[in-house]
């Protein structure tokens, strides 16, 4: 039976400050791929601010001590268990130096110390310095670190690790040496090394200061040709955090270095990021336009945690958030302003990024806040951290940041992280700790802010709204609720505060000037309501005509709106509404709902004929072929929601519904508009050579919607045509992958010829050949055995549980891709899941856990589905080895 409050679940209440401080630590590492060698000297001393401590205890896994030295004397004292390192009766200042040995290649989990394509990397976040040597492997233990790397000149020409490089040269027996000295204190966390054969790219720049900075892009030979946008999305970055927050580069060096075998994006060690190769490696054959804008989203990421995340780090793995949604807000504002930058459209160009943005928090976030493991912003227990690197984390907690930039305004936002650089550099605080500088920079009280790190769940604001003709007066009522999680009932504890910006639209389509009760003039056409009770009543005055409520603009807080729109007021929305994100979220609800009637319909009986209000599909029509709006646009609103994102709407989710009805709106969105498909397929091509700019994109994004189409509608001949020229003719990814898609949709002798073809001319490009699995893993084709086919794919040569690209191009993409066939009735979805997450619990615990959660939503199913997958649950529970998969499966059962 789970147990939720079992001894390895550690609650946020329970932190204490350590018992000891580390001021300097000296490691040594002799680079060996079976057994590598370590040699820590460290200066520590009893923290003042602690509880008296007798012994040491330092975290350590999978080591073996070889000797210990206290003060330089051998000790003996101590303990060893599979947690770590205990030393008895410490003096309250001592040094100690450990040699300790691990090895590297046998660790497959990828984190510690390890090996990729023969190149030793480290991945140290959340606790994986333990697998290093032994240490107090929490992040307010803060260091100055001196690493010395020593390892075999040919095999293993470059050494770095964080900071500055202060002394290099040659060593007998063909080995070398380098000495690297970072001269700001860091957590453990932020550890990292390198030893590889790797070539850099590399850039001078000048920062604000005067100073000249070096800039390196590390990889593999073969792939220096691909650093060039990665290396200009630095620069870009390095110059935004300058513009933006007057923050500069501290380090006289920067350096990110690529790797193939990685569990995440990216990790931002201090002036030595490690990156999973797919955000770093582009060029136009081998990426698409969305590597690109991913490339240069977890670039900015990584390097603006250099000052939040690093300079100012985490108290403890609670306050996660603090620094992981802060730097999401950053990056999405990076990206934001570099859009609008290169855009004709600057406000449309912000517009499609934050409908990107928000698209994933709905589709992931928001079910995640209704399943098991569903937890606050800031949580308040765990039993692995690796679990908790979520969306709730990241997303959600991006948008509690965004909130006070929208209460507080750009300049306020300014002047809070201002005063939290002031008062916190160099030290590890708490998500209090930034709200307090918030407030207090703007002399405001934000303590009710406090809810939106302790509250679960995703609140509801239910809307009501009354228009008094005779007083001329609007009403708008705002109610917050929640709605029960499925297997965890709660309430909230109390009111947020919400932002909630509201536009009113008349009927011709203008906004209104917004003019509360008590006020003397008419103000602007959008206004930041502050709803801080549980309802509460707001009355524009001096409205003339019954207006349409723009609710929730910019979506401004993470939230669901429930108001009860007619078809007719969302397609007025969607032509009208000054707020592209709202035009596109009045699209995205008038389709949804659609899709969710067609999904009721298709259990019962067969879709046929045509069951659409006509005037839906026009309204799409015409944004269609809306020559005012960006292609990007156009391409967001008539992208459908995807299965996933549908079948969590519904009471019950029946995946197979769900795809018949997301196919045959498709089909007849594809037959209707065909004669606009087929002009927007010719006008939108992009003439020259491959650009990744937002104009280029957008154009090329909406073409290769319309070949989507067209692959769907009755001119199947056509769409094939075009989609065999166009991959012949590509000359860039987003091209061909949107083509090769086309013809696997359309089937047979084309379509394998372009697979072998695609295989062929990248059978040298992992990151390509990712691609190759995943389209095949997402095709929509019913006739189609996808569990067969993804089962021959896994026999394929190229194919590895090792490789976590590799698993999420093939398994992840088919399970999230392919709903309908995952859950097929019979079982062999599951029966697919269940053995790969016992083969990678053992291999690759983060990963498997991963994997473990695409169930975890099981109760939400019909009921014929949900014992299937109760039983899968059951049967992996039986088995499992890694304590991250176990708790996954536990709180999924509870
Ligand atoms: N801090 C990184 C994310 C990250 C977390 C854990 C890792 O371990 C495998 C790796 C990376 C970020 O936010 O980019
Ligand atoms: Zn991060």
């Amino acid at each position: 039976m789970p147990n939720p409050t079992s001894p390895s679940t550690i609650h946020r209440t329970d932190y204490t400050p350590p018992p000891f401080l580390i001021d300097t630590i000296e490691l040594e590492f002799e680079l060996e791929a079976e057994r590598t060698t370590v040699t820590s000297k460290m200066q520590l001393r009893r923290n003042p601010q602690a509880a008296y401590c007798p012994e040491l205890q330092l975290s350590g896994e999978a080591l073996q001590l070889i000797s210990l030295r206290l003060d330089g004397v051998a000790c003996t004292n101590r303990q060893i268990d599979e947690a770590g390192l205990t030393v008895y009766d410490v003096p309250d200042a001592f040094e100690l130096t450990i040699v300790n040995a691990c090895e590297p290649a046998s660790n497959t989990s990828l984190m510690g110390l390890y090996l990729s394509n023969g190149h030793f990397f480290t991945q140290c976040e959340a606790q994986g310095f333990r697998k290093i040597t032994y240490f107090l492997d929490r992040p307010d233990v803060m260091a100055r670190y001196t690493v010395i790397l020593r390892a075999n000149k040919a095999a293993y020409p470059i050494l770095l690790s964080n900071g500055n490089l202060i002394e290099a040269g040659d060593l007998p027996n063909g080995k070398h040496y380098a000495k690297w000295h970072d001269p700001f204190a860091k957590p453990s966390y932020l550890f990292a090394l390198v030893a590889g054969q790797l070539v850099a790219l590399e850039e001078r720049i000048i920062t604000h200061s005067g100073a000249q900075k070096l800039l390196q892009v590390w990889v593999e030979a073969h792939d220096l040709d691909k650093t060039h946008h990665a290396m200009d999305a630095l620069i870009h970055a390095i110059h935004w955090d300058e513009a933006r927050f007057g923050l500069e580069l501290d380090l006289e060096r920067f350096m990110i270095v690529a790797v193939s075998d990685f569990n995440m994006g990216a990790m931002e060690n201090k002036g030595l990021n490690i990156f999973n190769t797919k955000y770093v490696l582009a060029n136009p054959q081998t990426a698409t336009d969305s590597d690109y804008a991913n490339i240069e989203a977890v670039v900015g990421h990584e390097y603006f945690h250099n000052w939040t995340g690093n300079r100012v780090t985490c108290r403890d793995w609670f306050q996660l958030s603090l620094k992981e949604g802060l730097t999401v807000f950053r990056d999405q504002e990076f990206s934001a302003d570099m859009a609008a930058a290169g855009a004709v459209n600057a406000a449309a160009a912000r517009a499609s990024q934050r409908i990107e943005n928000v698209r994933i928090l709905q589709q992931v976030q928001f079910a995640e806040d209704a399943g098991p493991m569903a937890h606050p912003v800031r949580p308040e227990s765990y039993v692995e951290i690796n679990n908790f690197y979520t969306a709730t984390v990241y997303e959600k907690g991006a948008e509690v940041v965004r909130m006070y930039q929208t209460l507080l305004g750009r300049d306020g936002f300014r002047q809070g992280m201002d005063l939290y650089f002031q008062r916190h550099d160099g030290q590890a605080v708490s998500c209090d700790d930034f709200r307090q500088a918030m407030a207090e920079a703007n002399q405001r009280d934000l303590a009710q802010f406090e809810h939106w790190y302790s509250q679960l769940g995703t609140p509801y604001v239910l809307v009501r709204s009354q228009y008094d003709e005779a007083a001329r007066t609007y009403t708008v009522t705002l109610a917050q609720h929640y709605k029960p999680v499925l297997n965890a009932p709660y309430t909230a504890s109390a009111p947020l505060l919400i932002p909630f910006a509201i536009g009113l639209v008349d009927a011709n389509g203008q906004d209104l000037a917004l003019q509360l009760a008590g006020e003397g003039a008419p103000g602007t056409a959008t206004r930041v309501l502050e709803l801080n009770q549980a309802e509460q009543t707001f009355r524009f005055i001096n409205v003339q005509t019954q207006p349409v409520p723009s609710l929730l603009r910019d979506f401004s807080a993470p939230v669901i709106v429930e108001y009860d729109y007619t078809d007719d007021e969302l397609i007025f929305l969607l032509a009208h509404d000054s707020d592209p994100f709202n035009r596109w979220a009045a699209g995205q609800r008038l389709v949804t709902r659609t899709l969710l009637a067609l999904a009721r319909q298709a259990e019962r009986t067969q879709l046929t004929g045509n069951q659409l209000n006509q005037s839906i599909i026009d309204a799409f029509g015409r944004i269609l072929r809306d020559e005012t709006l960006t292609p990007a646009f156009r391409e967001q609103v008539l992208t459908l929601p995807t299965e996933i994102y549908l079948a969590e709407q519904m009471d019950q989710a029946d995946p197979a519904a769900v795809h018949t009805a997301r196919q045959y709106l498709r089909t007849q969105l594809a037959n209707a508009l065909s004669h606009d498909w087929s002009t927007i397929y010719a006008r939108h091509q992009t003439p020259g050579p491959y650009q990744p700019t937002p104009a280029d994109m957008g154009q090329r994004a909406l073409k290769n919607l319309a070949l989507s189409y067209l692959s769907n509608s009755k001119q199947s001949a056509h769409a094939l045509h075009l989609a065999q020229t166009q991959y012949d003719r590509a000359d860039n990814m987003s091209d061909r992958s949107a083509a090769l898609a086309a013809l696997i949709h359309l089937g047979g002798q084309p379509a394998q010829a372009a697979l072998a073809d695609f295989y062929q001319r990248f059978e040298n490009e992992p990151l390509a050949i990712d691609k190759w699995f995943a389209l095949q893993a997402t095709q929509q084709r019913a006739e189609m055995d996808l569990i067969k086919l993804v089962r021959t794919l896994m026999h394929h040569p190229a194919f590895t549980l090792k490789n976590p690209n590799r698993v999420r191009a093939l398994i992840f993409s088919f399970i999230s891709g392919n709903p309908a066939q995952f859950h097929a009735t019979n079982g062999s979805g599951y029966a697919l899941w269940v053995e790969q997450v016992l083969a990678l619990d053992t291999l690759n615990p983060q990963l498997a856990a991963r994997l473990a959660r695409l169930l975890e939503r099981w109760r939400k199913f019909t009921p014929a589905l949900r014992e299937q997958m109760h039983e899968a649950l059951e049967t992996v529970l039986a088995s499992v080895h890694s304590k991250d998969v176990r708790e996954i499966i536990d709180k999924a059962l509870i």
